[in-house]
């Protein structure tokens, strides 16, 4: 098109249609990838702004360097009645393979204007070969326990509930419909043509991405929450990354790079093992339970059992709110206990839910003005659990802030803690009303994150029901799946209800999103994919499916938190876990994740050989043939340390019902390279 100007670099290119207010999105091959999108701003009025069919006023591309590299950068500018403007951008980098837009609005009105979202993406027409109906969307959940996978784009979305969705900005539900937040990918298998999108900037808005089947459209929104802009001020949209790709996993990978870099994550190549009460004493945990534990760690030692912190999980607390009283079962308060923990050789852990108030609490006896209201006068209920309703903390109130800090100085500067888990984090983010009416929601969550930063210092913060974008760079560790249980399926559930139940406690529900937010370890933070269970008694896993959650973590590169009472751990078990120490760092690739509904083969380099996880999530024992390289390769089966020869171009496996295989590969007539030491026992090459 003539008129048409165009950023592109030898990646990929941008073409805006100056005279109608859209652009498309071109990648190398010439194919129009995205086509005909516009940029629009939602007024909290309800006024929808659009580019789409106005005229654009081009500014000159500019050179940019920032965190994500050098490249240039084009803006232009709609007029709405002479007294708004939206502008967008868009930054092509030189050696990026993506491109990220933004837009901004100004307000030239003599009167305030609230913004609800930036649509960055409106209407955006996919062209990724076949028909919308053949393609795989990566649905993204919003906080730790909301689930996170491929969906089938013929299907529906799945149905969420609170509070594992982000409350108050949902989209309406509609057939065809399926909704991703912060980030999506998807991915049309034939021909290989895919999309990645997302924002690679989440501080201040909370954002969502939507696809609807029907005419294949993107929508990509950025949530103001109905911040005001003066007169003659601007408010910006959070900024937003698009990839073509034929390598979805690997585009994937780069987006986790990206944001990283853009949020300033907090990452770190040690990983964090240790023992955790929760999933064996549960809110039953007593002092003489906790300090049974570090004895017996101390007493088989760093090379039987090298764990190196102790976390004390949820049942220490007088309340959920009142934080610096203990109850009963820890007679002698938890200063003296960390000392114990210390003198043996570890370092301590403590759980907290700091963004919620328990109804039997005397903070909210006390305080009620400091829960986040729905309406006036009526608190906002962030969680139903421990037998009461809990609130949630307006983090927009200084005296909430101060309490808040003197809380974690305590914990940490007096008890002697070195590491927190912050659980049901989310509350912290609720729509509702807020002394500070003047804040997003992702900007009072993180208020609270940065007080209990500043008061913890370097120690390491854990995030549990976290949103996830909004808590980059201010946590250390961030939970991404939903909790694990001494069970495979959620308790007394019929199988057919567990695709709506995705949250609830299970094995299944906590792996299957420990492989597939693979690509935010080391990136983002290190990845907690829950605690390993390895008992064999006390539990309803099979033999199988405990070794199926052992690999899914140690593949994971994320923590090892074990969960089990140590003292009666069996010595085949004890070394099950002990097989994962020291845990890698390094996250494998699920390799099927857009072909499958939980990926069957998670795959990692170790320097000297490759290591394949072969899943088999189905009822039954199933006969599975593993493709290998046409050239020769030695096969090593890592959990029954059995050498199984050499093998060419396929190798057949049986595999347990939920069980898995964990094989190590090398070529055998290819050049030895050095082992290495710095991964676990049971992913080294024997000998
Ligand atoms: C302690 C636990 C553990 C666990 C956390 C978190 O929706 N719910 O009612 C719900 C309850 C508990 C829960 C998640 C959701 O688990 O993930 O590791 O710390 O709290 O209470």
């Amino acid at each position: 098109m003539s008129d048409a100007i165009e950023l592109s670099d030898r990646y990929l290119a941008i073409r805006v249609r100056p005279q109608t207010g859209i652009f498309d999105v071109i990648d190398d091959a010439g194919r129009r990838v995205i086509a005909e999108a516009a940029i629009g701003v939602v007024l909290a009025d309800g006024i929808a702004l659009s580019t789409r069919g106005r005229v654009v006023r081009m500014g000159r591309a500019e050179t940019v360097d920032d965190v994500l590299g050098s490249g240039s950068a084009l803006t232009g500018r709609v007029e709405f009645a002479g007294e708004i403007d939206v502008e967008m951008s868009i930054t092509a980098y030189d050696e990026q393979t993506f491109v990220v837009l933004s837009c901004r609005l100004h307000n030239g009105s003599p009167g305030p204007i609230r913004v609800a979202r930036f649509d960055v993406l409106e209407g955006a027409r996919l062209d990724l070969g076949f028909p919308p109906s053949t393609w795989r969307f990566y649905k993204h959940g919003w906080q730790s326990w909301s689930p996170t996978l491929v969906l089938d784009c013929a299907g529906e979305d799945l149905e969420v509930t609170p509070p594992v969705f982000a409350p108050g900005t949902q989209p309406e539900a509609k057939e065809g419909r399926f909704l991703s937040e912060m980030m999506t990918a998807i991915v049309s298998p034939e021909p290989r043509q895919g999309i990645v999108a997302g924002f690679v900037t989440a501080g201040d808005q909370m954002s969502q991405l939507w696809l609807d089947r029907e005419g294949g459209t993107l929508t990509a929104a950025s949530y103001a929450d109905g911040t005001m802009v003066p007169p003659g001020g601007w408010l910006s949209s959070e900024r937003l990354l698009i990839e073509p790709t034929r390598t979805p996993l690997e585009s994937m990978e780069r987006y986790g790079d990206a944001l990283g870099r853009s949020m300033a994550a907090r990452t770190s190549s040690e990983v964090v093992t240790g023992w955790c009460s929760w999933y064996y004493y549960w809110q039953g945990v007593t002092e003489d339970a906790v300090l049974a534990n570090v004895e017996e760690l101390r007493r088989k030692g760093r090379y039987a059992l090298p764990l190196e912190y102790v976390q004390i999980d949820d049942g220490w607390q007088a309340e959920i709110g009142d934080w610096l009283e203990v109850n009963d079962k820890f007679p002698h308060g938890l200063k003296r206990l960390v000392e114990q923990v210390h003198r043996a050789g570890f370092k301590a852990g403590l759980w907290l839910a700091p963004f919620l108030m328990g109804e039997k609490s005397r903070v909210w006896k006390e305080r009620p003005e400091w829960a986040v209201e729905y309406r006036p006068g009526k608190p906002f209920v962030a969680m139903q659990n421990w037998g009461q309703n809990c609130y949630a903390l307006d983090l927009t109130r200084p005296e909430v802030i101060d309490w808040l800090k003197s809380v974690f100085r305590t914990v940490c500067g007096h008890w002697g803690f070195d590491y927190v888990k912050i659980d049901f984090i989310y509350a912290g983010a609720v729509d509702g009303l807020r002394h500070d009416p003047e804040i997003t929601r992702a900007q009072a969550y993180r208020r609270g994150l940065d007080v209990i930063r500043e008061a913890v210092g370097e120690r390491f913060i854990l995030g549990c029901g976290n949103p996830m974008g909004a808590s980059i760079g201010l946590i250390d560790g961030a939970r991404i799946s939903p909790d694990v249980a001494p069970s495979w399926h959620p308790p007394g559930e019929a199988r057919e209800a567990s695709r709506n139940r995705m949250s609830a406690p299970s094995v299944l529900n906590a792996i299957r999103n420990s492989i597939t937010r693979w690509w935010m370890h080391g990136r983002l933070w290190q990845n907690d994919p829950d605690c390993l269970l390895v008992r064999d008694s006390e539990t309803a896993l099979t033999p199988a499916e405990a070794q199926t959650l052992a690999t899914v973590i140690a593949m994971s590169g994320g923590m090892v938190l074990d969960s089990d009472d140590l003292t009666r751990l069996s010595e085949e078990r004890r070394v099950w876990l002990s097989m994962l120490l020291p845990a890698c760092g390094k996250a494998a690739r699920p390799l099927d994740l857009f072909e499958s509904d939980i990926p069957r083969l998670v795959e990692l380099q170790c320097g000297s050989h490759r290591i394949l996880a072969i899943f088999n999530w189905d009822e039954r024992a199933a006969n599975i043939n593993v493709p290998l390289s046409t050239d020769s390769v030695q096969v090593f089966d890592a959990w029954s340390r059995r050498d199984l020869g050499g093998h060419t171009g396929v190798i057949g496996l049986v595999v347990l019902p939920h069980g898995c295989r964990l094989l190590a590969f090398r070529p055998i007539n290819g050049e030895s390279q050095p082992d290495r030491r710095d991964v676990p026992p049971l992913f080294r090459w024997p000998g």
